[in-house]
């Protein structure tokens, strides 16, 4: 650790609210009030804090605090249902290891509660000092899927344009930037078509890579509202308890799905179940990619996935003749070594067969974290703000002019993906580093190198509702947040739903409100006077409403809080245009679906065949390494890295205690491996220790470890897809050492 960050004390910044303002009247602050507009003993609807089928949550006030939760049966999302994470979101806020106060590393290496004042302070002097002494791009900024849209809107403001940052990601790269990037190329637009409706409509429902009954159960409980008897495909090389309850379990071999899609289309291509006119009239590509997909022959699929000939037969039957075909995809496709492409191979199987823009229909990415759909259109790191690039100066002209700042406060540069800023902090180009709301030292790909990484930055601040994180054990600074409950403003959920979050608590001690804690930090930092349109979380929701104007998400039809809170969340689009009082319909339909009119949003109006050829993945089994490592969800009780699923006894409960590694009856036997025996799994990386859990639920030559222990990523192996940079957490070689 440099003990050069340690701050002088007498240095205190110039612009921002005093300490004592900051403590002494914490309402002034978002702190301590009563949630808006409500009794004392009532009860409210908020949505949902964890995943992003963005369920509402009626919660149960007294005197003025929620004491309870139950599922809303008024939303029109979960009608009434909630998974165990939403009945127990309490439960973390009321952590004993919640952080009260900011807390700064003593050149002894001990954590000490300091004033908000010092902590500021220290923020901008040590950032400030290694941009003056490094260049302007020395630091950088990681933050996350699990924040208000207007949080991140105004830190991806507040990092890039005031603090002049360029490298600054979101955790959503882990989970979301394929989709993002595989929409963008093949729609012109991050536009996931569809209404959850959809998954109630439809009479084929495939699903690739997605356990929706762990991860999305919620979403399942809408699957099985289908009354018209659905076909249910499961595209996954383990029998998960989604493949359990499928019509159709195609067990390919891990990242064979190119391979499996192309040769799906030939064989579509080959029968003629093609919607000729839609593709003549909405499509570009498709001549290049009929003679592309040529050489994908039954044969070659077959071999190449390990599938059996009659399920390839029945998939291509139910393909050609399914009325109402949706196609479904999640980790098991974003996080690969081609996962764009993998993407747009399910892309291209609805656009060929016409299966957008109707009901039961569609190719739909179903999103992971609460909020990652704001942060795939506001986060402000990969695309500009509300979806627009950075390189573009008319794009960029348009921002400034909107926050009311000057053009060239907006850089155009595009600044280091996520894994770039690990290997940047590597090679010493950057040396401070601000972490919020994610835990990158136990979920970033293998761990050894981004664990290296942290130890090595001059300064790292992290901003988190706990001081007990896996990240936490590296920060110089530590800054208490708020967290979901204990604060305002908006998410949006995998249908682009747009829901609100409400204060239904207090926050401890110091902790602040993510928003609030930008604002001091804008402030101290002294970014000129365009972070006064930012004055409160509606206040940036109506600035995002004015970023969104006429681009496909426009929501400026959305009038306020209240307007969402009323409709039981809106999706986008919800244009004033659309909304204004002289037509008929001021509010929007409860479920709306895009591409009715098959009309997209490249500048022709049409749709992109994109395609590619196959590669292997960089590190395949060898003699030494023979197995190939899955990771995933492990329960529908454990969130990520455990940070806020812990902090309940009753998810405890429902959760495994410790790391398990799930291997096939078939390899059991030939090591003499029993289940609940301890084994040793290596990777060229590391070796962990994890109980045996023996299943056929994996395929011989194949292991499962869930994602939740921090042992997992110590055996990934850094690979990100090209054109996304999403990591391939899905796939490296491991071995067995030994039984103990
Ligand atoms: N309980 C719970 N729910 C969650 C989360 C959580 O942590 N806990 N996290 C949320 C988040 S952020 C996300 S992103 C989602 C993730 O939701 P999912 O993507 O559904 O979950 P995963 O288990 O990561 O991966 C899904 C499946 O991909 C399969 N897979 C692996 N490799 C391949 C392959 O090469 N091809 C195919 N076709 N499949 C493959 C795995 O076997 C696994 O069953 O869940 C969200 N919901
Ligand atoms: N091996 C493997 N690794 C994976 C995956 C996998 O499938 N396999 N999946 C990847 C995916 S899809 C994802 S999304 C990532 C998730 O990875 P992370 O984002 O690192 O996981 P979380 O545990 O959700 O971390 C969120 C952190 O933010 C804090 N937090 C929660 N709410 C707030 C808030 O309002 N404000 C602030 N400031 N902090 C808050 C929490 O306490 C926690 O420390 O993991 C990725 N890692
Ligand atoms: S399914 Fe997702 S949004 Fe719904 S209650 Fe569970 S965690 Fe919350
Ligand atoms: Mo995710």
């Amino acid at each position: 650790m440099n003990p050069n960050f340690l701050l002088p004390s007498f240095l205190h910044y110039r612009n921002g609210p005093q300490t004592a303002d900051l403590i002494q009247t914490p309402s002034k602050f978002g702190l301590g009030m009563m949630p808006k507009g409500l009794d004392a003993d009532s009860t409210t609807t908020l949505v949902c804090g964890f995943c992003s089928t963005g369920c509402g949550l009626t919660a149960h006030l007294r005197d003025g605090e929620a004491i309870h939760l139950s599922p809303a049966s008024e939303y029109p999302v979960n009608l009434g249902m909630a998974c165990p994470k939403g009945w127990e979101s309490l439960a973390p806020l009321a952590a004993p290891d919640r952080m009260t106060t900011p807390l700064m590393r003593d050149r002894y290496g001990q954590l000490k509660p300091v004033s908000w004042g010092d902590a500021v302070a220290q923020f901008v002097h040590s950032f400030q000092g290694i941009q003056a002494r490094c260049g302007k791009d020395s630091i950088a900024c990681l933050s996350t899927g699990q924040m208000a849209t207007e949080e991140m809107a105004l830190l991806g403001s507040l990092f890039r344009f005031g603090m002049q940052g360029i490298h600054y990601d979101s955790n959503t790269r882990q989970c979301m930037a394929t989709s993002h990037v595989a929409y963008k190329q093949s729609f012109g637009f991050d536009a996931p078509p569809y209404a959850y409706s959809d998954f109630e409509e439809s009479d084929v429902l495939v699903f690739v890579g997605s356990n929706l009954c762990v991860a999305h159960p919620i979403l399942w409980q809408r699957v099985l509202m289908n009354e018209r008897k659905p076909q249910i495909i499961v595209v996954d090389p383990r029998k998960t308890e989604t493949a359990m309850n499928a019509t159709l379990h195609l067990p390919i071999l891990p990242k064979s799905d190119l391979v499996l899609f192309y040769g799906l289309a030939r064989a579509l291509l080959a029968r003629d179940a093609v919607d000729k006119s839609f593709v003549r009239d909405h499509t570009t590509g498709f001549d290049e990619f009929s003679s592309f997909v040529e050489s994908f022959t039954e044969e070659r699929v077959l071999q190449h996935t390990g599938l059996e000939k009659a399920d390839f037969d029945r998939f291509i039957h139910a393909l050609a003749s399914g009325k109402r075909v949706s196609f479904w995809w999640t980790m098991g496709v974003n996080q690969g070594h081609e996962a764009t492409r993998t993407a747009q191979a399910i892309i291209n199987l609805a656009l060929l067969t016409g299966n957008i823009g109707k009901p039961g229909t569609g190719a739909n990415s179903i999103t992971g974290q609460c909020n990652a759909m704001g942060s795939r259109l506001f986060g402000n790191a990969t695309s500009l703000l509300g979806g627009r690039d950075f390189a573009n100066p008319a794009h960029r002209a348009d921002v400034a002019r909107i926050l009311g700042m000057q053009d060239d406060a907006i850089r155009g540069e595009k600044g280091f993906a996520y894994d770039q800023i690990i290997d940047g902090i590597q090679d010493g180009t950057i040396k401070g580093l601000w972490v919020v709301a994610t835990n990158s030292a136990h979920s970033w790909i293998q761990q050894e190198s981004a664990r290296e990484a942290l130890k090595k930055l001059e300064f790292l601040v992290v901003q988190d509702l706990y001081a007990t994180t896996e990240t936490a054990a590296f920060a110089h600074l530590l800054l208490p947040a708020a967290g979901w409950g204990e604060k305002e403003g908006t998410f949006i959920n995998s249908e682009r739903r747009l829901g609100l979050v409400k204060q239904i608590r207090r926050a401890p001690g110091q902790a602040l409100s993510d928003f609030r804690i930008f604002q001091v930090i804008a402030d101290a930092w002294n970014v000129g006077d365009w972070r006064h349109r930012w004055s409160s979380p509606e206040a940036a929701f109506d600035l995002l409403k004015e970023l969104s104007r006429d681009l496909p998400c426009d929501f400026t039809g959305i009038q306020g809080y209240e307007m969402l809170d009323a409709c039981g969340g809106i999706q986008w689009p919800w244009s004033d245009h659309i909304a204004s009082p002289e037509t008929s319909s001021p509010r929007p339909a409860v479920e709306r679906r895009l591409f009715e009119d098959s009309i997209f949003f490249h500048e022709d109006g049409r749709a992109r065949f994109l395609f590619d050829n196959p590669t292997p993945p960089p590190e395949t089994p060898t003699s030494d390494f023979p197995f190939i490592l899955l990771t995933g969800r492990g329960s529908s009780a454990q969130w990520h890295t455990l940070t806020r699923t812990s902090k309940s006894d009753m998810l405890r409960r429902l959760s495994p205690d410790s790391i398990y590694v799930e291997i096939n009856p078939l390899d059991a036997a030939a090591r003499g491996i029993h289940s609940g025996q301890k084994i040793q799994v290596a990777s060229r990386r590391a070796t962990i220790t994890a109980s045996a859990l023996v299943t056929a639920s994996v395929q011989q030559g194949q292991l499962f470890i869930p994602m939740h222990f921090p042992e997992t990523n110590q055996l990934t192996l850094q690979v990100v897809d090209p054109h996304s940079r999403q990591p391939s957490y899905k796939y490296c070689a491991v071995q067995i050492i030994s039984g103990q």
